[in-house]
């Protein structure tokens, strides 16, 4: 049952959410929602070729249709010099084809008219001849030495992007030589997208007579997108303001800039009005921000009884036309690194290499800490493998291999420092709460009788919450994050924050850290974000973060505001600061019972009746730089049944059991859990994005990608373990991603191990009901 907001002492409860009722009655505020006087609409016009080179390009008869204000192409931009845009990799990427397209759906010109509909109309007269040229879809083909280049404009004449690695190579080899046993799996991580709901889009809004630009535009990070912005428009930062009103999802969607953006920007710029653009659900899922794509290659080498000694990862990572991958500057694959999961492996080396596709660029961290899905994903399901070949369940050959909780601070061996964790309290209460032994002596019986039952587990390790700023930057803007707290005289607050959620709950959560600080309520505390001309400077939501940074920020900058109130206290009280306790919810005299005074009375008096000499107000900002990052853990457990006539899975039971340190709002907690969990299963069982040898998108829409509804969906129990993060200023760590990063690993293990019978070992995902059939049929289960 949710809380009453009028609680005090609220952290840890199971608070209401405040931005529900504006939510559930459709009456959120997204970017499509703003209407604005003499606003225009943009369309892009796309490429049908996956690689071509342009001819030509005729806009006289677009520019002739009813309504049509402007035509952009990649040559207006090229004069701008804007026709290409850094990328957050370190790569750069065309906003506007010129000279060729490298993917299908390319974004080659841009029509601008009064209404969506002229401009849509408009957009199918601009006549482009294109000449098709050979296309490259699969990864390890455009390695081979006779393909063709892609990437003209790079000095670099090979599709190979960057290599990069983590951990000791020879300490690493030394091992895997005088291994007792080895184990070696290709596991591929298919290309899957985000699919929020709402998809991008933005209304660029230039005032010629202020020269002030306001950017409204579904962005999981304002602040770096006007910093950006700036950069690359040459306009002043102070007269852009980007406003991100509610975001329908964003799964890491909205993290970068999509040539769309720019094409908008500039629109406006020329025209000194308002542009409107939004995606449809193709150009969504064709053209912006798909996530992982990575062929791996894993081995571990290990001793008889399982005890693992070393790990090998050798990584093809898909990046499509451009590396537009959303990592932190350091890390091309992301915090990757983190595969050894929440094993205590001796050594280990892994390696990435990314390579240049005809592709839609992107890479983004979909629910991920920077590629953290891919690295659990491949340890989870190798160490199954592993399990397997030495012959010890694999419940048993985790508790073998875990990190003990002695063991923190926990150095990894490519080079993590885990703050906390305990790994066999969490496994342990799973492995009670889904009475494994039970489920076990049934899957025995179930076997004898000829039918297929599988358990699946994954008991993994997150890294999230990037900073620290020494390690992070995204092009080269530090990682750290900011609060803002100002407090009326009447007590009520408002407070700011760097990052921007897309539907997590900020509103409540960040309000029950403020209000558990100052001995307030939920109802007394307003939070804002997402508007950088009053929110203070943030790097935004993503990667789990806003917990790990701005949740910090927030107490820290609440603290900072009872220092200062306890001042006020003691004046009131006519008492010497140091006889003054604050016990969670009002000041009081010690010594001196029946005398006290609350933050309300504090606020009043900031306003109306000061020490003397002390700056009247009451507010404060804090930008929290975290010493390191939060490493969530938790252990999932799936069942399943598998139809021997149809090849289907049902998912019976699945149990995720989460350790995300203090908890805010068990109620949020639970909602974020279930919502990843849907996206790990619909990855595990139905997603995809694949291409034709002619680079045609064969899942360009909701019909060919699948997004689960209620009906597809498992019923979810959830439980948790607490360990404190020890350096998060509340203890908390983040929680967002861990269902999605832990749950695919889970789902595909249980199936493995209901066809093990048959010696399966690895079946890749999605696990459509075909290939588990194919499989059946094979093996004579099923005609
Ligand atoms: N929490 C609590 N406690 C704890 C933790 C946490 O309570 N311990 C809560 C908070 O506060 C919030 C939530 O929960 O409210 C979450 O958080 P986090 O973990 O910190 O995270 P963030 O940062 O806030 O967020 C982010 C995430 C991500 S990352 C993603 S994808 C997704 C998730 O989030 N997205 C989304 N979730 C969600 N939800 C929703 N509704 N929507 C969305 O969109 Mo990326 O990287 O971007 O890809």
């Amino acid at each position: 049952m949710a809380l009453h907001q009028t609680e005090l002492r609220p952290l840890g409860k199971c608070v209401g959410r405040k931005e529900d009722p504006r939510f559930i009655r459709g009456k959120g505020r997204y970017v499509d929602d703003i209407m604005l006087p003499g606003m225009l609409y943009m369309y892009l016009v796309r490429s049908p070729y996956a690689h071509a080179r342009i001819k030509s390009i005729d806009t006289s008869a677009a520019l002739q249709a009813p309504g049509v204000k402007l035509v952009i192409t990649g040559e207006d931009l090229e004069a701008m010099n804007l026709a290409w845009i850094p990328t957050m990799a370190n790569d750069q990427q065309m906003v506007l084809a010129t000279g060729k397209v490298l993917y299908q759906y390319q974004e080659v010109a841009a029509v601008i008219a009064e209404t969506r509909e002229q401009a849509v109309d408009a957009a199918q007269l601009i006549d482009i001849e294109y000449e098709p040229l050979p296309v490259v879809v699969d990864p390890f083909k455009a390695l081979e030495p006779d393909a063709p280049i892609l990437r003209e404009d790079r000095e670099k004449k090979s599709n190979h992007v960057f290599h990069w690695e983590a951990g000791d190579r020879e300490a690493t080899e030394e091992l895997f030589r005088n291994a007792p046993v080895v184990v070696k799996k290709d596991v591929r991580f298919q290309r899957v997208h985000p699919a929020p709901l709402e998809p991008c889009g933005c209304i660029a809004d230039y005032n010629p007579s202020t020269g002030k630009l306001t950017w409204y535009v579904t962005s999981q990070a304002p602040h770096a997108h006007r910093t950006v912005l700036a950069m690359v428009s040459g306009l002043p930062e102070h007269q852009i303001r980007v406003i991100s009103p509610d975001v329908g999802g964003g799964f890491g969607n909205k993290v970068p800039i999509y040539p769309g953006y720019v094409a908008a920007v500039v629109a406006s710029l020329k025209l000194g009005k308002p542009v409107k653009w939004i995606e449809t659900r193709t150009e969504n899922i064709t053209s912006t921000g798909f996530a992982r794509d990575y062929h791996m290659t894993c081995e571990i080498a290990a001793e008889e009884d399982g005890r693992v000694l070393a790990l090998r990862v050798k990584t093809i990572a898909d990046h499509g036309a451009f590396d537009a991958a959303a990592d932190p500057s350091k890390f091309p694959a992301g915090l990757f690194s983190i595969v050894t999961g929440s094993y205590d492996f001796k050594e280990a080396l892994v390696e990435v290499d990314g390579v240049y596709t005809n592709k839609a660029p992107g890479g983004v961290a979909y629910r991920c800490s920077f590629r953290v899905t891919e690295a659990a994903y491949l340890i989870e399901r190798v160490m199954d493998v592993l399990a397997r070949r030495v012959g010890v369940d694999p419940a048993e050959l985790r508790k073998r291999n875990f990190i003990r909780k002695e063991q923190f601070p926990y150095k990894s061996p490519t080079g993590w420092t885990y703050d906390s964790g305990d790994y066999e309290k969490t496994l342990a209460l799973a492995l009670e709460k889904i009475g494994y032994e039970e489920l076990r002596k049934e899957q025995a019986e179930k076997r004898a009788r000829g039918e297929f039952m599988g358990i699946g587990i994954s008991t993994f390790t997150e890294v999230v919450g990037a900073g620290p700023s020494h390690t992070f930057d995204i092009m080269g803007i530090k990682m750290f994050d900011s609060a803002q707290i100002r407090i009326h005289p009447t007590g009520k607050v408002i407070a700011r924050l760097g990052v921007r959620h897309q539907g997590q709950g900020h509103e409540t959560t960040f309000a029950q850290i403020i209000a558990e600080e100052l001995g307030l309520s939920t109802d007394d505390v307003l939070i804002e974000e997402g508007d950088t001309d009053n929110a203070p400077y943030g790097l935004g939501t993503y990667a789990s973060r806003s917990t790990p940074t701005a949740g910090g920020a927030a107490a820290l900058c609440a603290r900072r505001i009872r220092d200062k109130a306890k001042k006020i206290a003691a004046h009131l009280l006519e008492v010497g600061e140091e006889d003054v306790v604050w016990d969670g919810v009002s000041f009081s005299a010690k010594g001196l019972p029946g005398k006290s005074v609350t933050m309300k009375d504090v606020a009043f008096a900031a306003y109306t009746n000061l020490p003397e000499g002390m700056e009247p107000g009451l507010e404060a900002t804090y930008y929290y730089d975290p010493p390191n990052l939060t490493f969530p853990h938790g252990a999932y457990i799936a069942v399943v049944d598998i139809d021997k006539g149809t090849g289907a899975v049902k998912v019976r039971r699945f149990l995720a059991v989460d350790d995300c340190g203090t908890v805010i709002n068990p109620m949020i907690v639970d909602g974020q859990v279930h919502g990843g969990l849907t996206e790990g299963f619909a990855i595990a069982f139905m997603q995809d994005i694949p291409f034709d040898d002619e680079g045609n998108c064969l899942a360009p829409n909701w019909m060919d990608y699948l997004v689960p509804t209620a009906l597809d969906t498992p019923h979810w129990e959830t439980d948790r373990t607490v360990t404190p993060s020890p350096h998060h200023p509340i203890g908390a760590k983040g929680v967002g991603e861990s269902p999605n990063v832990g749950s695919p690993a889970a789902f595909v293990n249980a199936v493995v191990d209901a066809l093990a019978p048959l010696g399966v070992e690895h079946i890749d995902m999605p696990i459509f009901p075909w290939k588990v059939w194919q499989i059946l049929r094979e093996h004579g289960v099923t005609e």
